[in-house]
């Protein structure tokens, strides 16, 4: 049986609900469970079903229309990356994953927002990777949703590419430096936030046989790697050490 919950059950249930992307291995949801996981934090996994899609519930119940989704008891929902994980590291605060001090947690989230935030890494790849489907179907409703979401403006599109190089390249550099100073993490000498977040990253940018993604699943990861271009070895190594040490393969998407 299934351990996934519909919106309508999640809104009724006590405790720490996260409403995830199932199916898909979208960074943000992959890099969200995982946290909660490494903490030993328990929740209830919530999907958004056909139902819930027709029905504006994910709107209705947290003001927004993205996932992931963190809602605990009568609290404010937490949709974006960092006040989830914020919240998290309330909620478990061991292994420790924002830095105690202040400019190694500044320069972790500024990284972490290179990488996850709006017109950062991910969002750039996803929007290139997607504006030709978006393009060629101007009547699907799911796709126009996406790109009201998603989607980037003209001036946006065209620094795209370059914001996709330079941040690759700010985080290549980095894992250069730490490898060669024998660290595997990307800031300081603990496993931060950013570890978690590059690793998820890697799942669409790197993608290998050991996730065993399901074909059709593949077929569109395939579209964002081939925008990103090709990965740094040190960062690959880096995502590969996260995984042999914390994440289970293949990978989880249900
Ligand atoms: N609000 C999120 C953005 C998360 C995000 O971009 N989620 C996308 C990844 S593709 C998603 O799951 N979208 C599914 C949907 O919106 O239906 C944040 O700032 O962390």
């Amino acid at each position: 049986m299934s351990d996934w919950i519909g919106i309508v059950e999640a809104q009724g249930a006590p405790g720490l609900k996260l409403a995830l992307f199932r199916g898909f291995p979208s960074p943000w949801s992959v890099a969200a469970r995982w946290i909660f996981d490494l903490k030993r934090v328990p929740y209830l996994k919530v999907e958004r079903t056909e139902a819930d899609a027709a029905e504006n519930r994910l709107r209705q119940w947290t003001g927004q229309d993205s996932l992931p989704v963190a809602v605990l008891d009568d609290e404010r929902p937490r949709s974006h990356w960092s006040a989830i994980a914020l919240l998290a590291e309330r909620l478990g605060p061991e292994p420790r994953l924002i830095p105690d001090d202040p400019v190694l947690r500044a320069d972790m989230m500024g990284l972490a927002h290179e990488l996850m935030g709006e017109m950062g890494l991910l969002w750039c790849v996803r929007a290139l990777a997607l504006a030709p489907a978006i393009k060629a179907q101007p009547d699907d409703l799911r796709m126009q949703e996406f790109a009201s979401k998603y989607g980037m403006s003209e001036t946006e599109s065209a620094v795209a590419p370059q914001r996709i190089r330079d941040c690759l390249q700010l985080l290549a550099e980095r894992a250069r430096g730490q490898r060669a100073a024998g660290c595997q993490f990307l800031v300081g000498d603990q496993m931060s936030l950013l570890d978690i977040y590059w690793a998820a990253a890697s799942v669409l940018l790197q993608p290998d046989d050991r996730f065993a993604l399901p074909e059709p699943v593949l077929a569109m990861v395939e579209g964002f790697s081939g925008v990103a271009g090709p990965i740094s070895p040190d960062l690959v190594a880096m995502r590969d050490f996260m995984f042999t040490e914390h994440f289970e393969l293949p990978l989880r998407l249900d």
